[in-house]
């Protein structure tokens, strides 16, 4: 298959004024009728009509009233058209219930539902399947389901029927219909300038009454984007709808999100605290793309970072506002480092703009969402909170109702603060994490910085120029009063140096405070200094950044040279467990240990090769030594932690369950489970259950909970992929293979179903040490079950393939291994196009 390229976009020859829609559901053929008003684009210099069409059986073609008969191709078809607007009306045929890629309209669960972004309505409709063709959609439905929904507002219905208009303009990739039995939990709404909008959160009978934090979070959000963006709601109903088969987290389809049901359902007793975390932030996420993403929509896919990156800005935002800044810049750091970073330093790198694709499904990435939402946030760091509230209000007001680029975003920016963001644009086409060494000297009062900026090489990106790095510094003095509070140090060039004036003696720097760049630091400081920062920092990024620093340091030399974990770390680690002036969430992320992936990808960036096994028998050794060290704090902490009052799910209370499931861990450690197996025959609600399990199976036990757990929930699907997947996550190493490969074989191992693929393969990748066993199986399993899935499901599965993209960080046994498995899923007869780029680009 030919790369697309960023370089050869053009306009579309053919613009759409309306479309009507009208669909005949049926599983095995539903019909589907298209009436669209084309007229020539006057912008576009070619006049081919073509339509994108897919796996579509079309009935009858008409233009003006007159049949047609189009040249048809596996991509869509081609026609003679008149060089004046007319009206296209064609009929297909469609199979939901051959769909098994969950591409397009497909049957879960006995319930009609569509996903249509990146390219998917062309399995649909013919129709231009492009993001910068956008139109109003008028949509009928037969069927006989009680609900029958389309994006916009409901115009009409009746017995078996139902109409809906949507007036705003939108590009085919935001179009939805969900048909089947679902009820609805909803409620009011009033909007800033007084709409009343009907929201309603649509699930099986039954789910009710796990639908209410979902519905609570989507208040929050309408509320918050007013308030913060100045964005208000703009129809009279917002419908979200849970599905359990979902290739990712949710949709943002104008009016009508579907979500995969994990991020929908929620009760104290089948959810965990993460869970309800994540269902605030996405249904957030989704709803905040109705003004980032959809009123101003992206030009073409390489430009989905305008979308994706932004809105994941605001929903970190957002997401700071309701719980706690801190925390919740700690916890994004950590996904960036574990998910982005990785990605950045192997076979995958790509610009948060990359330049050409095979798929596009493939770049729905941690650099794009991830990477992209650093992005923005620099870009606010460097021209401040006003400027960018500034810039954000221009932005809406010049490009409402535009499909628009990532040049139209930053010149809202230049235009607004007369900044020149030509180098930082940069940001947008480099791939790779720069790495930002310091050092410095003090004489006479005066304190100097030297920065040197450097970003390796990555796929096709041989070279790298200097990129604009806002470093946020603070500076300490040795009896740890800080002198100079924070103050943002902008580098543009390669090596450059910022001194301080006027200090009494040489201050200790607290650098990239809030982790105000996507960089690496490399600098090398004593322990005692980092101990020093995680005791004295105001910054509370940073303070949690010194204690993660000292940890990796400590475990690198268990790792490599066997070495015991020194006091100066095990003493600060004392001093944070007993602080309780610090946030109980703040606490338990401090003393939470790197995890072994981590450490594997700061071994690799110093050059040294890292052995998984190793590190995960130097972990267990540092989490022993920890337990020990802090004997008598556990018992203390655990019982003070304990939340009185039934469950809330309110970040307070998470927080201090945080706490105290983290203590649960280390004093485990000493009593053989004990308390843990008690708290799980106790527990209230899900987080105690699962931190009690996961505690358990962490040091080997729990072999009777796990017995019980099925035996409680075997009837719950969200429950149960918990349960398959803790099994294979948490597998010891020597076992995780054989855990997984079971677990395969169990009958409830619905494996075309996207979420117990990913518990059971995908926790088995998450398990670094289990994934990496040197005899190769789980590699061999991961790759039998991703060659197995990609004839059903490729977007999934060439998702997953990102389990190989460590291959060059490890020992030349491991990467023939995982080489081995990657050939073979290479050579697999009729590898799908998603999965055929990805291997491809692991491969090299
Ligand atoms: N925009 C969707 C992701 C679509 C993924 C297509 N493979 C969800 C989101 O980012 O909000
Ligand atoms: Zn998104």
């Amino acid at each position: 298959p030919q790369p697309v390229h960023l370089q050869e976009y053009a306009p579309p020859a053919y613009l759409v004024d309306d479309v009507h829609l009208t669909f005949r559901l049926d599983p095995k053929a539903t019909r589907v009728s298209a009436r669209i008003a084309f007229r020539p684009n006057p912008a576009a210099q070619d006049r081919t009509f073509f339509l994108h069409g897919e796996e579509l059986t079309l009935v009858s073609a008409r233009i003006d009233g007159q049949d047609v008969t189009p040249k048809i191709t596996p991509q869509g078809l081609t026609c003679a058209v008149p060089d004046a607007p007319f009206t296209w009306e064609a009929e297909v045929d469609i199979s939901p219930e051959a769909n098994t890629a969950l591409e397009g309209l497909y049957i879960s669960n006995g319930m009609y539902c569509t996903q249509c972004e990146a390219e998917g309505f062309r399995k649909i409709s013919y129709y231009p399947d492009r993001p910068d063709v956008m139109a109003p959609f008028t949509v009928r439905i037969e069927g006989d389901a009680p609900a029958l929904l389309s994006n916009g507002n409901p115009a009409d219905s009746g017995a078996g029927w139902a109409e809906w208009h949507d007036p705003w303009p939108k590009p085919a990739y935001l179009f939805a219909l969900v048909a089947g039995d679902l009820r609805a939990v909803s409620e009011g709404f009033t909007t800033a300038s007084g709409r009343p909008v009907e929201l309603n959160v649509w699930v099986r009978p039954g789910d009710e009454g796990r639908a209410g934090y979902a519905l609570d979070a989507l208040k929050r959000s309408m509320r918050w984007d007013e308030s913060a963006y100045g964005r208000e709601y703009d129809l009279d109903v917002f419908n979200i709808v849970a599905v359990d088969d979902f290739n990712m987290g949710a949709m943002e389809n104008k009016g009508l999100n579907i979500f995969n049901s994990k991020y929908v359902l929620a009760s104290p007793e089948t959810a965990t605290d993460r869970d309800f975390d994540l269902i605030e932030g996405i249904v957030a996420h989704e709803y905040f793309h109705n003004w980032t993403g959809n009123r101003i929509t992206c030009r073409d896919w390489f430009q989905l970072c305008l979308k994706e990156g932004l809105t994941v800005f605001r929903d970190q935002q957002f997401s700071g506002d309701m719980r706690s800044h801190a925390v919740k810049r700690i916890e994004d750091v950590l996904q960036l480092r574990a998910r982005q970073f990785r990605e950045d330093n192997g076979p995958l790198a790509h610009p948060v703009r990359p330049e050409s694709y095979v798929e596009i499904n493939n770049f729905y990435t941690a650099t794009v969402y991830e990477k992209g939402a650093e992005v923005i946030g620099m870009l606010r760091r460097l021209v401040g909170p006003e400027g960018y509230r500034k810039a954000l209000d221009l932005y809406f007001d010049r490009h409402d109702g535009d499909a628009a680029t990532i040049e139209d975003w930053l010149k809202v920016f230049e235009d607004v603060t007369g900044r020149d963001l030509t180098q930082f644009r940069r940001w947008y086409s480099q791939a790779g994490t720069p790495r930002l060494k310091v050092a410095e000297d003090y004489a006479d009062g005066r304190y100097t910085l030297h920065l040197e900026q450097h970003t390796p090489p990555t796929p096709g990106q041989p070279e790298k120029a200097p990129q604009v790095i806002p470093v946020a510094v603070g500076l300490l003095n040795p009896n740890g009063d800080e002198v100079v509070p924070t103050t943002l140090l902008e580098m543009t060039e390669a090596k450059q140096s910022f001194s301080f004036e006027g200090l009494a003696a040489k201050p200790v720097p607290s650098l990239l405070r809030g982790f105000s760049a996507p960089v690496i630091l490399e600098r090398e400081t004593s322990a005692e200094e980092r101990a020093f920062l995680l005791a004295h920092d105001t910054d509370a990024f940073n303070k949690w950044e010194a204690g993660r620093q000292l940890a990796r340091e400590v475990l690198a030399k268990m790792t490599t040279e066997d070495a015991a974990p020194g006091p100066a770390y095990l003493d600060a680690l004392a001093a944070v467990a007993r602080d309780d002036t610090l946030d109980p969430a703040f606490r338990a992320l401090a003393l939470r240990l790197p995890s072994e992936d981590d450490l594997a990808q700061a071994l690799a960036n110093s050059g040294i090769t890292p052995d998984p096994w190793e590190i995960h028998a130097a972990r267990e050794k540092l989490k022993a030594a920890v337990a020990r060290h802090l004997a008598e704090q556990w018992p203390a902490l655990y019982r003070e932690m304990a939340c009185p009052g039934p469950y809330t799910p309110s970040a307070s209370d998470a927080g201090r369950r945080a706490l105290r499931l983290t203590a649960l861990g280390y004093l485990s450690r000493l009593d053989t489970g004990d308390e843990a197996r008690r708290l799980y025959a106790e527990a209230g609600n899900m987080t105690e259950t699962i931190g009690a399990l996961s505690t358990l199976l962490e040091i080997g036990r729990g072999e009777e909970e796990i017995e019980a757990f099925y035996a409680r929930w075997s009837a719950d699907r969200l429950v149960m992929d918990k349960w398959f997947a803790l099994q294979t996550s948490l597998a010891p190493p020597q076992r995780a293979a054989a855990t997984a490969r079971a677990l395969t074989e169990h009958p409830d191992f619905d494996w075309k179903t996207p979420n117990r693929f990913r518990a059971v393969i995908g926790g088995l990748s998450a398990n670094a040490a289990g994934f990496h066993d040197p005899s190769g199986a789980s590699y061999e399993l991961v790759a039998d079950w991703l060659i197995r899935l990609d004839d059903v499901n490729p977007q999934t599965a060439a998702r997953m393939s990102t389990a190989f993209e460590t291959l060059g960080r490890y020992d030349a046994s491991r990467q023939a291994r995982m080489r081995a498995a990657l050939e073979r899923i290479a050579a697999k007869p009729g590898l799908s196009r998603d999965m055929g780029e990805m291997v491809g680009r692991i491969l090299g």
